[in-house]
């Protein structure tokens, strides 16, 4: 056992030492790298800058060579900035900066998976908060592991229900510490649904790897529902509708593992915003499950409804006595829940009094969407909502104002972001949580791009995710585990108590404030250096707005037949590099491309580039009438690039084909991909 650790001690050293003697910090930009079709750009904190290069790894050679622009002094660190802007160089590899002058930056990559294994960890993140129940993860050759925790949750004593337990057992912890409150579970939820609602197709061609404890649900919902099962319990028990605020001890244990904190926790009183919000993500809960599970998503429905009628016979704001508390207050006037609560009950079912309930809090203030907004301010979320309903009856001027609003506000994000040395959206404004409230601002981008298309929000969306990734002042990334030189020592008490040197993987930490250059990598530091599902949430989002889309094959084709120029994607190196995660029991189809491409029509090469052990991989190919023309298997590959081979019985006709790649490997989900190739037989090559 202890030879083994040493082992991965010693190469892991020997990895960071490399990658850190040989970084210059001053070149600052995203460490987990960019999509092919992405901006590119690094900030270079220097006096002068004029050429630079991004060279390939290893091998040195100039693949791109840039002149960096004068940004000038960037006001809140009082830095001298350069950009360099490489976003032309599209084609797949390693890379790293030389800045003549200046230095080298440490490595990144450029393809269209590059977030994919960003995404499963920090959406894992959430499974490792799970409370009620033993986790275990495996990580860069790290196990990270608890035992079942809090399985006396709660008593009753602060609620008027007797001093005895009822069961509130299950959901996430809430952040670095072990209490659980519905207020900050409700921007968290919402969040997340909002990524499933958006991105749910990207999001399942990532294998999640959770345990099955919903049958039949896809594994992100299978998270959402851990939460909801324990939201359920929070109702109180006489079916009135309140809903208790959290379940809490009196006062924060130490840095210990949660299945060591066995001091009583309680249910604390009830309050109008917890109830509005429990009303809002069980509602939003009952739409997205309601596919795989009828049943569930009306309990989730019928308890909505319960406290939502309930919430509209008792408008006046009920704030929680939480006295005998010390922990989290999550105080906040619930204006914001209730608007979400009613716009979440009428998308679900259509009820015209919770319709109009929804107008005429819309109505009462004439800024229709908040600049930023986090676990106290979720009106957006019901604005959002509101907006993207199919639902006929809409009020027209309530949506005009939504989407004015809307894309005032990411007009602003791209101004702060011009005018920023990082790029940083929320340009000089800093508060407890920023990090997560950067990476929120991605859903209300999203949302402006849905209504008025731009690159510049999609240019600020990655914005985001370089500046959590590198592209900032400490020329470090903010997530635990991921990207260049990332936090060691978050506040989260299983990271602190376990024993395992890095912390646990995935979590977003809270960031700098309140100036730009206050965080401060320490455990004792929970005013940058905590950790929180609501900033996970939106760093989840953020990156599932980033995850590569599928191809989407184009439906016809007319006239001349598409132009046999050969890109430099066709270059290929049958290189298999093994990385940490070869350990994990984790599979990911990192790319697929027939080569070359137009093909003749005897034969068709696919290049199939996965990490982890594949157990089989089956390709079907389709012309574009959707007649199945052939189908392959091929069994046991192992990570990096494969290739399968395809002799079709008769030669292919000219045309545009597709195909849909099947990745396969045990107790997992099967990973699909779609795409498209073109037969030319008489090419030329
Ligand atoms: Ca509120
Ligand atoms: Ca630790
Ligand atoms: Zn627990």
């Amino acid at each position: 056992m202890l030879k083994k650790f040493f082992v991965f001690s010693f190469l892991f050293c020997f990895l960071l030492v490399t990658s850190v003697f040989s970084a210059n910090s001053d070149i600052r930009l995203n460490s987990l790298g960019f999509l092919t079709n992405s901006k590119k750009e690094a900030s270079i904190k220097a006096t002068s800058v004029s050429t630079f290069y991004v060279r390939t790894t290893p091998g040195a050679a100039i693949a791109y060579t840039g002149t960096a622009t004068n940004f000038g002094n960037n006001s809140d660190t009082g830095e001298q900035i350069w950009i360099a802007d490489f976003t032309s160089l599209s084609i797949p590899d390693n890379y790293y900066l030389d800045v003549p002058g200046v230095g080298q930056s440490f490595s990144f990559p450029i393809n269209d998976n590059v977030y994919d294994f960003s995404f499963y960890t920090v959406f894992r993140g959430f499974y490792l908060w799970r409370c009620g129940t033993a986790v275990s993860t495996t990580h860069n050759g790290y196990t990270f592991s608890h035992g079942a925790c809090h399985l006396n949750d709660a008593n009753q004593n602060y609620i008027g229900f007797g001093n005895n337990i009822r069961n509130a057992i299950g959901g996430w912890h809430d952040a670095g510490d072990y209490n659980k409150y519905v207020v900050n579970a409700g921007v968290t939820v919402g969040v997340l649904g909002f990524a499933w609602l958006h991105f749910k197709d990207k999001i399942q061609t990532i294998n999640l790897n959770l345990p099955n404890t919903a049958n039949g649900y896809p594994d992100y919902l299978k998270e959402l529902k851990w939460e909801t099962d324990w939201l359920l319990k929070m109702a109180y028990p006489d079916n009135s509708g309140k809903v208790s605020h959290k379940v809490s001890e009196l006062n924060f244990c130490g840095f210990i593992m949660p299945e060591q904190n066995t001091a009583t926790r309680y249910f604390v009183d009830w309050s109008s915003a917890a109830t509005a919000d429990y009303v809002a993500m069980l509602a939003m809960a009952s739409r997205l499950f309601r596919p795989y599970d009828e049943t569930y998503a009306d309990t989730c429905l019928n308890a909505a409804l319960n406290s939502y009628w309930f919430l509209y016979n008792n408008p006046t704001d009920k704030a929680p006595d939480q006295s005998a508390f010390s922990t989290g207050t999550y105080n906040t006037s619930d204006s914001d829940d209730r608007l979400w609560a009613a716009a979440e009950i009428w998308e679900a079912t259509g009820n015209t009094t919770a319709h109009q309930d929804f107008i005429t809090r819309a109505n009462m203030d004439s800024n229709k969407i908040d600049e930023t907004f986090d676990w106290d301010k979720v009106k957006n979320l019901g604005m959002f909502t509101y907006y993207m309903s199919t639902r006929t009856g809409k009020d027209s001027l309530v949506i005009d104002d939504i989407k004015n609003d809307t894309i005032a506000i990411a007009n602003n994000y791209v101004n702060y972001m011009n005018s920023h040395g990082y790029r940083r959206v929320l340009g000089t404004k800093y508060w407890w949580g920023i990090n997560g409230t950067v990476a929120r601002v991605s859903l209300t981008l999203y949302m402006a791009n849905l209504m008025s298309p731009s690159q510049n929000y999609i240019n600020a969306i990655q914005a985001i995710v370089d500046h959590l990734f590198g592209r900032n002042y400490y020329c470090r990334s903010m997530v635990t585990g991921l990207g260049y030189n990332p936090p060691m020592y978050p506040h989260h008490r299983p990271s602190g108590a376990d024993g395992v040197a890095p912390p646990w993987p995935g979590y977003l930490i809270g960031g700098p404030q309140p100036y730009a250059t206050s965080w401060v990598d320490s455990q004792d530091n929970y005013t940058t250096n905590e950790v929180a599902i609501n900033w996970n949430a939106a760093l989840v989002y953020a990156l599932g707005a980033m995850l590569n889309q599928i191809p989407t094959p184009t439906p016809t084709i007319t006239g001349t037949p598409p132009t046999a120029t050969m890109t430099p994607t066709l270059t290929i190196t049958p290189t298999i590099t093994l990385t940490p995660t070869e350990i994990m029991n984790y599979v990911r189809l990192n790319d697929v491309f027939v080569y070359p491409n137009p093909t003749k029509g005897n034969k068709i090469k696919f290049l199939i580039d996965t990490t982890g052990f594949v157990d089989k991989i089956k390709i079907r190919i389709f012309t574009y009438s959707d007649r199945k023309i052939g189908e392959i298997e091929k069994e046991n590959f192992y990570s990096g690039k494969n290739k399968i081979e395809y002799t079709p019985d008769k030669n292919l006709s000219n045309g545009l084909y597709y195909y849909i790649i099947e990745i396969y490997r045990k107790n997992n989900d099967i990973i699909r991909k779609i795409g498209a190739f073109v037969v030319i037989n008489n090419l030329i090559y």
